[in-house]
């Protein structure tokens, strides 16, 4: 998605730069075709709105028009509001200044990619920042679940609890409880198991596990391929649980 994005912004860019002069219209023009490319990408109408308004406003400004280099400075100005729509320096990273165990929750969407990125996450924490990490799988409702994990902590040299049959999802967190203080682990990764859509029973084992391992960070995990849909996932979710 962002691929296709900047090829059509980069298509734009390098037209307003291609230019001496500017006139406002020109530069509507120009934003008119950042809209298209917005909306395309699946970029909701309302931040697409005031995204356009807000770069509209700024580069039609006599300052922009009259100077110089009036292309290059309306591009910086549509780069600069892209950046700071898409979190700006508000990124924040994990907060895990906890007395350790620190637990991170991961819920989401079956298929979302939550395994995955729970043993990513495991790889770089014990990697980059030389973490002890546990990495457990609750997930008991897909079949060999919790053996992926198993086999993606063997690949990235990340423990994972030693798999217990028949065991319920809160118990699997209390024992990766007990384990993770047993062991001084750092950082315990809590994989928890998928919903289709969002789901009662699942809803209420996530937040049974939740009670029990007190998580530090709640991190919800969507596929990027969704697009304007991770919204409604994310609303649902965070109705239910504390995300972090
Ligand atoms: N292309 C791509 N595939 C991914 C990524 N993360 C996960 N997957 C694949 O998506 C599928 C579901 O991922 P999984 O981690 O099992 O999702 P879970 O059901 O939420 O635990 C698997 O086939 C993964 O290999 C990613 O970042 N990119
Ligand atoms: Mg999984």
């Amino acid at each position: 998605m962002f691929d296709s994005l900047s090829d059509r912004l980069g298509g734009v860019f390098d037209r307003l730069r291609g230019r001496g002069a500017l006139k406002e219209d020109d530069v509507r023009e120009a934003m008119r075709e950042v809209r298209v490319a917005l909306l395309e990408a699946d970029v909701a109408l309302p931040v697409v709105r005031r995204f356009i308004d807000s770069v509209t406003e700024k580069a039609v400004g006599q300052e922009v028009l009259r100077s110089v280099t009036p292309g290059q400075q309306v591009v910086k100005i549509v780069n600069d509001e892209l950046v700071e729509m898409l979190g700006g320096q508000e990124a924040v990273g994990l907060d895990l200044a906890v007395s350790p165990p620190a637990v991170i929750m991961m819920v989401g969407l079956q298929g979302s990619g939550k395994t995955t990125t729970t043993a990513k996450l495991g790889k770089l924490l014990k990697e980059k920042q030389g973490k002890k990490v546990l990495m457990a799988s609750l997930d008991v409702n897909r079949p060999a679940a919790q053996e992926q994990l198993a086999v993606l902590g063997e690949q990235t040299g990340v423990a994972t609890l030693p798999i217990v049959a028949g065991q319920m999802p809160t118990d699997i967190a209390a024992r990766a409880l007990q384990s993770a203080k047993l062991q001084a682990v750092d950082v315990l990764l809590l994989d928890t198991a998928g919903r289709l859509h969002v789901d009662d029973a699942l809803m209420a084992e996530m937040k049974a596990v939740a009670a029990i391992s007190t998580p530090q960070e709640t991190l919800l995990v969507v596929d990027s391929l969704t697009g304007q849909d991770a919204v409604n996932v994310a609303q649902s979710f965070s109705g239910e649980i504390d995300l972090t």
